[in-house]
């Protein structure tokens, strides 16, 4: 009986934003994360005797417009693969839309570690690696725990993930701020096409994310939590900045989210340790350290209405049961 996968959902600190290559999902440069404990995803698949997959979510069965991206994915897992059984994918997701958190990431991780189980395909978590990134390029990061670098390569087989530390003694919290929960208004898929075609800027992104990749490393490995914020923050904010030069521009942050940049900033310069990061949506990341996280969550309890906040630490790679 194949074991059921599962994978942790991850936060980028540099982020990755731009595909030099649609269908395999290469990405322009590299990108690094930290993978987070407290959402994950659970997946168990099974063979079947059927000429098409059938995929139940959260135990609903979804019907073939809602399941497309999964079994698209099977077609293409198939064909690396070499094999012709249908599946049944059965997931259970516990990263909630409340939390501020695509569950892409952990989705396609879990789904990619499942079926190498059930098919035996015996991968390397390498491998397995790259079999996520065809599903989602986030997924190709939640492989491991702790700080992973996703190295961008330039084929299928050269674009994997690999753990920096997967067990980081360092102080670090994300404390997740959840501003809408609502569908975002651009897809992570379409932004970043839009902005590798138009940004007057994007010519720019490579060399940056390149001397942020090994300024963070060196402050990972110095445990210095502040300069992992500081470079962070200015990754995100520098990717946001795509958004907003692209043509037509376009933007993820909501009135909101400026004003929680604005208050990290303020309770920094009252000595918290509190940087921000964003993905493609409003909702606000804040880093923090263990001593910092309660005081600047009881400022945004005090401060700011309507947000709800959730507290995540570091997390594991994939996990068998
Ligand atoms: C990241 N994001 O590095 C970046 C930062 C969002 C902002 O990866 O098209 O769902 O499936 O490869 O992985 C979100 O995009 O996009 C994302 P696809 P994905 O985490």
């Amino acid at each position: 009986m194949a074991r059921t996968a599962r994978a942790y959902t991850n936060i980028a600190l540099i982020k990755y934003w731009g595909k030099k290559d649609k269908a395999l999902k290469l990405p322009w440069t590299s990108s690094l994360s930290l993978t987070l404990d407290k959402f994950y995803t659970d997946t168990k698949s099974t063979i079947i005797d059927n000429d098409h997959d059938v995929v139940y979510l959260n135990d609903e069965l979804l019907d073939d417009s809602s399941s497309l991206r999964i079994r698209n994915y099977l077609d293409v897992v198939r064909k690396m693969y070499g094999f012709n059984d249908h599946l049944q994918i059965n997931s259970t997701n516990h990263v909630p839309l409340s939390a501020g958190f695509a569950s892409s990431a952990s989705g396609f991780a879990a789904l990619a570690a499942s079926v190498n189980e059930t098919m035996n395909l015996n991968l390397s978590n390498k491998e397995i690696s790259i079999l996520a990134r065809n599903g989602s390029g986030s997924a190709t990061r939640s492989i491991y725990g702790g700080f992973v670098e996703w190295i961008a390569g330039n084929s299928n087989e050269t674009s994997f993930a690999e753990p920096i530390d997967e067990n980081p003694d360092i102080d670090i919290v994300l404390l997740s701020v959840v501003i809408s929960e609502a569908e975002k208004s651009i897809s992570s898929t379409k932004g970043m096409e839009l902005s590798v075609k138009t940004s007057p800027f994007y010519s720019n992104w490579s060399t940056l994310v390149a001397s942020e990749i090994i300024k963070i490393k060196q402050a990972i490995a110095n445990k210095d939590l502040q300069q992992i914020g500081e470079i962070a923050e200015h990754n995100a904010l520098s990717m946001h900045a795509l958004t907003l030069s692209a043509q037509p521009p376009y933007t993820y942050f909501a009135p909101e989210t400026i004003r929680i940049i604005q208050i990290v900033k303020t309770l920094r310069q009252q000595g918290f340790l509190a940087y921000v990061t964003i993905d493609a949506g409003p909702n606000v990341k804040i880093i923090c350290s263990k001593q910092s996280v309660k005081a600047v969550k009881d400022y945004l309890d005090k401060n700011v209405q309507n947000v709800s906040t959730f507290e995540a630490h570091i997390g594991k790679g994939i996990q068998y049961f």
